[in-house]
């Protein structure tokens, strides 16, 4: 199997994350990256290789162009101001209150965030440009006929809408990758979110559309992030009626009850019939995660790993979220792990 990655991910290193009222050492922060990279070559079945140069054509079909253009932007604007700290949205367009971009770049991270947590450095717009490369290099592999491949992209992506930033989040790296399927000749791709948060991102983007359905199983909305997006009843609309799955679940879920919502949602993959799957791969639903809830052991990420490959379709793996530091390596690898031996 490849894995395709990038130094570049550290460009990507805010010196706080709000959190509980304080800015605290960010949760998703280059180290997690190190423990993955470790434990991949600790199995030696992984070739390393580098991204291609973006192919910004596909990450316009996914984000807006003014979107697009304040990422691009947005770090250059805040220093500006002379501001001491990171980019952090202050003010955001709530209920009853206008839609419009504002030119301050107080107004544009207000405007285009989902969550304010997530901070913009000078090098954010770097680092989540390679971390599509990434996803698109490894989704062309596996469109050029390998089995599976693994995008270590850093930062994640499944929070981020067309227009929207946060969780983490700045470029959906799976959906980019899901689009690349379909323009390299796929018909129907299935994105499969195992990630501890609703990818709330990956539905919208795709919530009106047929060719990618989108599953997600997450921690139930009444308890947690992104609170707003991952109920049930959220099946799509228009075209995309009945190809969006959500499996919410509450706090204290353990595997057996994860898995029987895995298993379901591996048979509605299976019905679809998709040409390839993507696995927005956070492993924030292990026991320890600092922020999640879930409680799965290290053994259950193989044993998924192992139900994933069952449904014998072209994978791609793409890193989202974990970030119980030490174990972050090994849940991943698992994963993988149990995908291979399967
Ligand atoms: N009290 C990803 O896993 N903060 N993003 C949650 C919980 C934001 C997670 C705070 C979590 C974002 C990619
Ligand atoms: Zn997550």
């Amino acid at each position: 199997m490849k894995t395709v990655l990038s130094e570049d991910h550290r460009q990507h290193f805010p010196k706080g994350e709000l959190y509980g009222g304080e800015l605290v050492l960010p949760f998703e922060r280059p180290e997690r990256w190190d423990f993955i990279v470790d434990q991949l070559k600790a199995i030696e079945m992984t070739d390393f290789i580098a991204p291609d140069p973006l192919q910004m054509e596909t990450v316009q079909k996914i984000h807006d162009a003014a979107f697009l253009r304040f990422l691009a932007t947005a770090w250059d604007q805040w220093a500006e101001e002379n501001y001491k700290g990171d980019a952090l949205p202050t003010v955001i367009p709530a209920r009853r209150m206008q839609q419009k971009e504002p030119d301050h770049i107080d107004g544009k991270l207000g405007y285009f965030c989902m969550a304010i947590e997530t901070a913009i450095t000078s090098g954010t717009w770097t680092a989540a440009c390679a971390s599509a490369a990434i996803a698109q290099t490894a989704q062309s592999l596996v469109s050029a006929g390998e089995r599976t491949a693994f995008a270590l992209c850093r930062p994640p992506g499944h929070h981020a809408a067309r227009d929207l930033y946060g969780g983490y989040c700045f470029l959906n790296n799976a959906a980019i990758a899901a689009q690349g399927f379909l323009d390299t000749g796929a018909d129907r791709v299935a994105v499969l979110d195992v990630d501890f948060h609703h990818g709330n991102g990956t539905q919208d983007i795709f919530y009106d559309r047929s060719d990618v359905m989108f599953a997600s199983l997450h921690g139930e909305p009444e308890h947690a992030f992104p609170h707003f997006l991952g109920y049930s009843d959220e099946t799509g609309k228009a075209d995309g009626e009945g190809y969006n799955i959500n499996y919410p679940m509450p706090p204290g879920t353990d595997y057996p009850v994860w898995s029987s919502a895995l298993e379901e949602a591996c048979a509605r993959i299976d019905g679809y019939g998709p040409d390839a799957i993507v696995v927005s791969l956070g492993v924030d639903t292990f026991k320890n995660d600092p922020i999640s809830f879930f409680k799965l052991e290290s053994d259950d990420f193989t044993a998924y790993g192992a139900r994933i490959a069952k449904l014998n379709r072209p994978t791609l793996f793409v890193m989202e979220g974990g970030y119980s530091i030490n174990e972050v390596g090994i849940n991943t690898v698992n994963v993988l792990e149990g995908f291979l031996n399967t």
